[in-house]
């Protein structure tokens, strides 16, 4: 996480964003809202959440009590109601959405806010994976008329997740929770996860169909057409800053960080190499960044007086996708040479035909990011019978195993395992449950996860 976030704050568990890492968080969340605004509408709620609100629902309440942070006090006074800092804003949202909803044509509400939270987490704190102030903590939450209507929204935004990841480079596996492992007060919960380059699973997404739970607990209803009150019907869904994290861990290689282009802070760099006293490659560089900025890349100049060797190396590890050096032999032809950061591959270009020649290896980079993690991602996840070969797989990936669907088997595969169960496919495939040996069609996942 170099250069992207400092642990040093003396608070464990909280990091800092470097400037450099801003940018790239930045340039990811517009992705994000620009994939959310086209039906949400952004809003914004407070960080304190009095404890009569957060005690409502129970089953959310038992989820999250070891987690939450407390305020008691204001300067010395005790507070007559504690306050909890948000883990997450179901209880701070819907007393609100109680208020705002109340007929049919208030309906489908699709809200979202980018907030910090706080979790009290009692793993192990690592940067940007598992923090207790979760900085970049985007959460969208839904209101709709039926059950069948919420599951839509769900279905929507498993679409929207995956296009953001396709955006990222990123690939992923979409799965339904067990049961065991649901979202505190949900009817059932999705999970997105990918896999990182130690083989172990991390989970980038949720979304949580919450059927009328939340809505009878807050009271949240809505005039039908027949004049009749119904309880609303809801969904929420969140992304945090572990999508920042499988970037940097996916993406990257010996040589440092490497970004997709559309997220990368520095799209382009430009590096004179000088020869002898001449100040025409100076000169030369300078036309040709101008002209990249003027063409709206992110584009840099290095004209400091490191060598062209150790300015190599510098771009490299900051993830830049393309270099261009500006050499003698270059100025002559009236040319530059292009080199890319994920295949070290050079090419001479005419510089009339730069910003056309940029634009295409900058797709051609986004491309073959994904087909190499892709075929990363799948080689890793292998099919298997029994417990004793969900325990190598995991080893180094992912593990499909069949399973009979009964919660007794489900906890036995996780304990024979030391590996969890990330959840249960969409399709099946006639097989034995690896613990009971009955017939078993459904298919889950397993792995070691983050
Ligand atoms: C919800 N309510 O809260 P979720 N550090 C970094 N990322 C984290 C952490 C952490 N400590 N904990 C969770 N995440 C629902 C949905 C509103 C929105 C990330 O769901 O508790 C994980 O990627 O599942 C997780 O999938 C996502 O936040 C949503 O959190």
């Amino acid at each position: 996480m170099a250069g992207i976030v400092d642990v040093r704050y003396p608070i464990k568990g909280l990091c800092v964003w470097h400037p450099f890492g801003l940018v790239l968080k930045n340039k990811v969340y517009l992705i994000l809202r620009s994939l959310l605004d086209v039906d949400h509408q952004e809003a914004l709620f407070p960080l304190l959440i009095p404890e009569t609100e957060f005690m409502k629902e129970a089953e959310h309440i038992k989820g999250f009590e070891e987690e939450v942070y407390w305020v008691t006090k204001g300067g010395t006074t005790p507070l007559d109601v504690p306050l909890a800092l948000r883990p997450t804003s179901e209880t701070a949202i819907y007393p609100m959405f109680k208020l705002w909803i109340r007929s049919h044509a208030d309906l489908p509400l699709k809200m979202y806010q980018i907030v910090n939270t706080f979790r009290y987490e009692t793993k192990h704190t690592r940067p940007l994976i598992r923090v207790r102030e979760i900085t970049s903590f985007k959460e969208a939450h839904t209101a709709h008329t039926t059950w069948e209507a919420a599951e839509k929204q769900v279905h929507e935004a498993m679409r929207i997740y995956s296009e953001f990841y396709d955006r990222l480079a990123i690939p992923y596996i979409i799965t339904k929770r067990p049961n065991w492992d649901k979202f505190p007060g949900a009817d059932y919960s999705i999970a997105v996860d990918t896999l990182m380059p130690d083989g172990k699973t991390l989970q980038i997404g949720t979304i949580h169909h919450l059927g009328s739970n939340f809505a009878k607990t807050f009271d949240i209803t809505y005039e039908d057409v027949n004049g009749e009150q119904q309880y609303v019907h809801q969904t929420c869904y969140g992304i945090s800053e572990r999508c920042i994290a499988a970037v940097i861990a996916i993406h990257g290689d010996d040589k440092g960080l490497v970004f997709p282009p559309e997220v990368a802070p520095i799209q382009v760099v430009v590096i004179p190499i000088p020869f002898g006293k001449g100040k025409d490659v100076l000169e030369a560089s300078k036309r040709v960044h101008k002209m990249l900025s003027d063409a709206g890349f992110r584009a840099a100049l290095d004209s400091s007086d490191e060598r062209p060797g150790a300015k190599f190396y510098k771009w490299e590890m900051k993830g830049v996708p393309l270099r261009i050096e500006v050499g003698p032999r270059d100025l002559k032809s009236n040319s530059v040479t292009l080199v890319r950061r994920d295949t070290s591959e050079k090419t001479s270009i005419p510089v009339p035909d730069l910003v056309p020649a940029i634009n295409q290896k900058l797709k051609d980079i986004h491309a073959n990011l994904c087909v190499r993690a892709k075929k990363s991602f799948d080689e890793r996840v292998v099919e298997c019978a029994t417990l004793s070969e969900v325990k190598t797989a995991v080893k180094k990936g992912i593990a499909r195993v069949n399973w009979c669907g009964d919660e007794q088997c489900g906890i036995k595969m996780e304990d024979g395992t030391g590996a969890d169960v990330l959840g249960e496919l969409a399709q099946t495939k006639k097989g034995k449950c690896p613990v009971c040996g009955k017939d078993a069609d459904k298919v889950v996942l397993m792995a070691r996860t983050y």
